[in-house]
């Protein structure tokens, strides 16, 4: 597979090692061609060198916008030697091959660092070069191509090693050459994009591929655009949208959210679904079908569910689909959907529906960002869940079976609400949801609230927190958080543990019959 070099066409803007690399070819036996910078610099160290014009018979026209753009140029690289049909053309045409291409490109990223004007920029676009790099690497079955002047001693100890280069170097030699010209046109389409849009550098810095500019941000003043970053993850990036208008940045903020939070209940353990309101669940209910799960959700906290996102964890089916299409729903999101399901939420044109084809794995590693001025967060993704945690009975009462799968429930939801949270569950259900309070005792009477709201709502003369279970995303700093849930009617308690005042809190506990876990993680949420 060694192939020999008769002919190398150079063509390069950085002239490093140039003098040296062709002197070493010519010594070979290489003929060498050129275009007008390249061949001077080659003819001034001395060495003899065609001029692309003399092979195309043309001369470089349009201030050299227009060099080897030729047939004599690109049939000589592409031709396949051991194609009849090719060689019988190149014998027709008078086409000499070329079986070293040796190209670096006009220096664009260069020209737009250094702040050239708009104009000189565009000059600074090469079009012949990543063609004859594109073309020789194409063809490396036959042509080598080089693109790095860091690859010249490659080339040559090959050349005097073997009398030409391997395929091995070749198909190596192809790979770097589509990374530079891939990079190359990455680099026009960013600067281009900086012309037409002054914020479009800010979110190129985000990386990630464009999945589509959003009609705006979070608020109508602000600009947004949405990225992939991860295709294998199930969830809104990747998701279809099977109908319903465009996703704002809101929406999709939401429909995340609910669709991470409804993928920590197993679908082959329990049907489940999540009802997301400004980026916090509002209500979250397992079942034995997803309708009942939805209508359990919906009882949380009816008030906030309208124009909200539904996330489920299976198949959603028509009478699911038919609960929801009944109040105003922005966007429902499920892994996927039965025919007549898709047809009942079709009736509702607004509303959209998007199919992940798949949950994600919670457990899974993957990354977190946030900005802040001038900066970036990372962190791993809160990838705990309760199913894996030893929990620990602290309190004299061991939960009864139900408060435990109550207690693993509400823990569960507690990781996709904002701290502080304080989660009141029944039955495999919300009952109560205090989100993102600055005191952890607000969270614990916000949820006591809203729970004796959703009662007086229903009809009920208690309030659904009457013997329900109580989960906190982080441990309660000092009894009195504790002493509402108890007010509120909760006989058992999930926490993190580990306060100085643990004591003081399992005392609390004991004292009013509680029975307590401590899981030893804690999902704080901001
Ligand atoms: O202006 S071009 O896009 N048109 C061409 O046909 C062409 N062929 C080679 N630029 C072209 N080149 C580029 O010229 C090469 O990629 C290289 O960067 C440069 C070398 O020019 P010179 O040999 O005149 O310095």
């Amino acid at each position: 597979d060694v192939r020999p070099i008769t002919r190398a066409l150079l063509s390069v803007s950085d002239k490093t090692g140039l003098v040296e690399f062709a002197t070493a070819l010519a010594k070979s036996g290489v003929e060498l061609v050129s275009t007008g910078g390249t061949r001077k610099a080659l003819a001034d160290a001395g060495l003899d060198v065609k001029d692309v014009s003399d092979l195309t018979g043309f001369p470089e026209m349009m201030d050299g916008r227009v060099k080897t753009l030729h047939p004599k140029v690109h049939g000589g690289i592409l031709a396949i030697r051991g194609d009849a049909g090719h060689q019988a053309s190149l014998a027709e045409h008078a086409i000499a091959p070329i079986d070293l291409v040796v190209v670096n490109l006009y220096p664009f990223e260069a020209t737009v660092a250094r702040g050239a004007g708009f104009d000189d920029v565009i000059e600074n676009i090469d079009i012949g070069g990543p063609a004859l790099i594109r073309g020789a690497a194409k063809n490396h079955n036959d042509v080598a191509v080089v693109v790095d002047t860091s690859d010249y001693a490659a080339v040559l100890s090959e050349v005097q090693l073997h009398g030409g280069t391997t395929l091995a170097l070749r198909k190596r030699l192809a790979q770097t050459a589509y990374a530079r010209t891939a990079a190359y046109d990455a680099a026009i389409s960013n600067w281009f994009a900086t012309q037409v849009d002054a914020e479009a550098p800010l979110f190129r810095a985000v990386g990630g591929k464009l999945i589509e500019s959003l009609r705006y941000g979070e608020n109508p003043h602000q600009k947004a655009a949405f990225y992939a970053s991860d295709e294998r993850r199930p969830g809104v990036a990747t998701a279809r949208q099977v109908q319903g208008k465009q996703l704002s940045f809101n929406n999709i903020n939401d429909t995340d959210a609910a669709f991470e939070a409804v993928a920590e209940f197993h679908p082959a353990r329990t049907s489940a679904v999540v009802i997301v309101k400004h980026a916090n669940p509002c209500g979250v209910a397992e079942g034995a079908s997803l309708a009942e799960a939805y209508a359990k959700a919906l009882a949380c906290d009816p008030v906030s569910a309208f124009g909200g996102i539904i996330a489920v964890n299976q198949t959603l089916d028509a009478e699911a689909a038919k609960l929801m299409t009944e109040i105003f729903t922005e966007v429902i999101v499920a892994p996927d959907a039965t025919e007549e399901a898709i047809a009942l939420v079709g009736a509702k044109k607004n509303l959209r529906l998007l199919l992940t084809g798949g949950l994600p794995d919670v457990r899974a590693a993957g990354l977190n960002i946030r900005t802040v001025a001038g900066g970036l967060l990372v962190q791993s993704r809160d990838n705990a869940t309760v199913d894996d945690l030893e929990l620990k009975v602290v309190t004299k009462r061991e939960p009864t079976a139900q408060e435990l799968s109550d207690l693993r429930f509400a823990f569960r939801v507690a990781k996709h609400v904002k701290s502080n949270t304080i989660i009141y569950a029944k039955n495999g259900a919300t009952v109560g949801i205090g989100a993102g309070q600055m005191s952890r005792v607000d969270s614990a009477r916000i949820a006591a609230r809203k729970a004796q709201d959703a009662a007086e709502a229903a009809g009920l003369s208690e309030p659904l927190t009457k013997g329900s279970v109580v989960a906190s995303d982080a441990f309660f700093p000092f009894a009195d958080g504790l002493l509402a849930a108890v007010e509120a009617g909760a006989t058992a308690v999930i926490q993190p543990g580990g306060s100085m005042r643990d004591a003081e809190v399992i005392a609390a506990a004991d004292a009013a019959g509680l029975a307590m876990v401590f899981t030893g993680v804690r999902h704080f949420k901001h």
